[in-house]
């Protein structure tokens, strides 16, 4: 059981989430927020934010050479994005399979993207493409205090470990 728990423990990641100011203005919060949760993933961060320019320059700072950079960063910034922090096993990788190909025309139907949105430029969703990046945006877009660290009801029946 000891074993159990720790091999769990050492499986938890977490990644960050952040529904663009399309999504947020589409009503497509709780849909988005929703498929997360059902699957099993824990919810510890979570705030809505208007980033500035510079700030969402930051977050993007990997795309700056790409020419739709600084349209991106303008959209990005121009109202709120609700930014969150999901955690569980696998979290930043099969946050991605949630979420769907860059392209919603390319993304399967299931997807977030697939289901909710059609164009890339107004894609509704953002998640961290891997552990490091996951780590620098957490830190970017949330202060440590902000993260909540408890054990949700449901983690035993999620995992069946205690
Ligand atoms: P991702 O969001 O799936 O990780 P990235 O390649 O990291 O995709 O691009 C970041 C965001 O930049 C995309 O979600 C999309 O909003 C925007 N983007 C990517 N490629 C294009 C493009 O060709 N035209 C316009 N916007 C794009
Ligand atoms: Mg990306």
């Amino acid at each position: 059981m000891l074993q159990e728990q720790e091999a769990h423990a050492a499986e938890m990641e977490r990644t960050f989430i952040a529904i663009k100011p399309d999504g947020v203005q589409r009503g497509l919060i709780a849909e988005i927020i929703s498929r997360f949760e059902r699957k099993g993933f824990k919810l510890v961060g979570i705030k809505l934010v208007v980033p500035s320019k510079d700030f969402a320059q930051k977050h993007y700072h990997d795309l700056k050479e790409r020419p739709f950079f600084d349209g991106l960063c303008d959209f990005l910034s121009s109202g709120p994005v609700l930014a969150m922090v999901w955690e569980g096993e696998g979290v930043i990788k099969y946050g991605r399979k949630l979420i769907g190909a860059t392209d919603p025309q390319k993304s399967e139907p299931g997807t977030i993207r697939g289901d909710l949105a059609v164009v890339v430029g107004r894609n509704i969703i953002h998640g961290s493409d891997g552990l490091e990046t996951a780590k620098d945006e957490i830190s970017l877009w949330f202060q440590p205090e902000e993260l909540v660290n408890f054990t949700s009801n449901s983690e035993k029946w999620v995992y069946g470990v205690n």
